[in-house]
């Protein structure tokens, strides 16, 4: 992907672990590599369909002034995340923070640490089959999308769906989402275990009726099997209820380990 890069960006500011550091205040030089697609901005020569680097500059030494964390991990970690939430159009950064004059009593060019951030998209599965169905997929909606991490960018049309699994229960009302998150699989995980808590959601039978099930269909094209998380969502190509509404949304979108795409899975169902 196209990049703007911004080299040795000179800031003085109070981060440290030393008191003094924090007193006194030093040097720190920051070089970023900003993702993003260029070409719309060079095809028209137009700055508004791009990121001001000059901007991004001022933003980069404002937030390194407001704030004093103790280490530089922290201080790039913050400022990665909060420059990807000021740009819409960076989609991924590559910062490094650089102490050239770290009170260490010895010589050294810089210390520095390098940190890559950037949006990650993922596909939810949401379904409801008790209470006011409808109000509770649009409640996880909302809740997903107040996230300061979370961006909802897409929610399919919801269907009716006859329960699946064998256990007798009332009919679904089922959807899918698409995010774009700052967040890892895992954290995405807590996130949705924290929405289906705050919507009254209780286990009591496996696969039981349930207020609100969110569930993970695809992290990036990511492939993850851990103890409490499977991506992608193992049942996701068998099910009518999950191939409809991703159709909606991204029909288009491939499965990372079956290789076909949404349409030709529904097709094959
Ligand atoms: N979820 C299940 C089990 N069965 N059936 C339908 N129609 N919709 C669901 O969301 C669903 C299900 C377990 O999560
Ligand atoms: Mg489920
Ligand atoms: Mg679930």
């Amino acid at each position: 992907m196209d990049r703007i890069t911004i080299s040795n960006l000179e800031v003085f500011a109070y981060h440290g672990v030393l008191k003094e550091e924090n007193a006194l205040g030093q040097k720190f030089l920051v070089s970023a590599e900003l993702y993003t697609d260029i070409q719309e901005a060079a095809d028209g020569d137009d700055i508004t369909k791009s990121i001001n680097y000059a901007s991004v500059c001022k933003t980069i030494e404002a937030f390194l002034k407001e704030h004093t964390y103790k280490l530089i991990e922290t201080t790039a970690d913050r400022l990665a995340v909060h420059l990807l939430k000021t740009y819409g159009r960076i989609e991924k950064i590559r910062l490094e923070i650089k102490k050239p004059w770290a009170p260490i009593l010895m010589t050294l060019d810089t210390v520095s640490v390098i940190v890559e951030r950037g949006w990650h998209q993922a596909y939810l599965g949401i379904g409801s089959n008790l209470g006011d169905k409808e109000a509770n997929l649009n409640e996880a909606v909302r809740l997903l999308n107040e996230d300061e991490d979370c961006i909802v960018k897409q929610v399919s049309s919801f269907r009716i769906t006859e329960p699946v699994g064998g256990v007798e229960q009332d009919d679904f009302l089922n959807g899918a989402v698409y995010v774009k998150t700052l967040k890892s699989a895992h954290a995405l995980l807590q996130l949705i275990g924290k929405i289906e808590k705050a919507l009254k959601r209780e286990r009591i039978i496996h696969w039981g009726p349930r207020t609100i099930d969110l569930d993970i269909l695809f992290y990036d094209d990511e492939v993850i099997q851990t103890k409490d998380l499977t991506i992608p969502h193992p049942e996701a190509a068998n099910r009518r209820f999950v191939l409809d509404p991703m159709c909606d949304i991204a029909p288009w979108l491939r499965h990372p380990v079956l290789g076909d795409t949404m349409l030709q899975l529904k097709d094959k169902l």
